[in-house]
């Protein structure tokens, strides 16, 4: 049987950790670091990760704003807003929730963001530092995964690790940190890492995920991995969340990628949907801002 990886209960020692470091930080004579976030419109899970963030933040000692607006907002206006905040010496990280409503080039308003203050790590420059194995804010989800492996001593070093998922923000990011050199600034885990996606045939994943040391999936398609892909003692980290019906309750509930009650009987760990990899996403948010603090405060 798998141990299981509480990424809630590790999100929370994380937080406990940041937590003192921001007392002394403070106790050094500095203003306590600020995150604003910016959401646009009303999607139900948007407004779910936003509260999560700001209660987190709120927990270690990040004074944290919230700024609304409605989905009618213009990318000018927004992006003239953006450039406020970035000139906003009383700010340290800014974050955009994503998505952005269709009108709004995605791409334009991460790139707007200050590479100081960008504390979701999207804005390119910052992606090519990344790729570069250069020192820069990483983003939040990667960041988690890499943490929970490290936590959880979990060997990374020549070791074969899938990446089932090829999004900009999450798979390809995580791909980047597990294969890339650990001498480097990213602390990256020199993993032979394998990337599948939409078009990967079946049977390929499936080949791909049973020689794998670890499995990370991104991809918000339930029951996708099943047991019969994971190899014995295998570590299996679900970053895919997926709102759906329990057909017992009716109530939602969120569920991951993975087969979670047949994965754990073959797998050597895994992560949990809720509890696993979410919360870390929001504690790396935090670790992140009193990183661009204390970079800011440098200049
Ligand atoms: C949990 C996100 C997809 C697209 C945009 C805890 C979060 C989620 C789950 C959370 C996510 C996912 C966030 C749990 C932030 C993670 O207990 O399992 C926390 O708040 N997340 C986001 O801001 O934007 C997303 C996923």
């Amino acid at each position: 049987m798998a141990k299981l990886i509480d990424g809630k209960q590790i999100a929370s020692d994380i937080r406990s950790e940041l937590r003192e470091q921001i007392v002394k930080w403070i106790q050094q004579g500095h203003r306590a670091p600020q995150l604003t976030a910016i959401l646009i419109g009303d999607d139900p899970a948007s407004n779910t990760y936003v509260a999560n963030k700001m209660k987190a933040a709120t927990d270690v000692g990040i004074v944290s704003k919230t700024e609304r607006y409605s989905s009618d907002i213009t990318e000018e206006q927004l992006l003239r807003r953006i450039e406020e905040l970035n000139l906003d010496d009383a700010v340290d990280g800014i974050l955009v929730q994503l998505p952005v409503p269709d009108h709004i080039n995605e791409r334009k308003v991460c790139n707007s963001v200050s590479c100081g203050k960008d504390v979701d790590g999207f804005n390119e420059r910052n992606i090519g530092r990344l790729c570069l194995d250069m020192n820069t804010l990483i983003p939040c989800t990667p960041l988690g995964v890499q943490e929970l492996i490290k936590r959880c001593q979990i060997e990374t070093f020549g070791k074969n690790v899938v990446v089932v998922g090829r999004s900009k923000n999450v798979g390809m990011p995580i791909a980047m940190l597990l294969h890339a050199d650990g001498r480097n600034d990213t602390c990256a885990m020199d993993a032979t890492v394998t990337i599948c996606h939409r078009f990967t045939p079946p049977s390929e994943l499936a080949r791909f995920c049973k020689s794998a040391d670890i499995v990370i999936t991104a991809t918000g398609v339930p029951g996708l991995i099943t047991a019969d892909m994971i190899k014995e003692g295998a570590a299996v980290i679900d970053v895919g969340i997926t709102r759906v019906v329990d057909p017992v309750t009716g109530k939602n509930k969120l569920v991951g990628d993975v087969d979670y009650d047949e994965a754990r009987k073959v797998a050597g760990h895994i992560t949990p949907v809720p509890g696993g990899v979410g919360p870390m996403t929001v504690a790396m948010l935090m670790k992140n801002t009193f990183i661009a603090a204390k970079n800011l405060a440098k200049k």
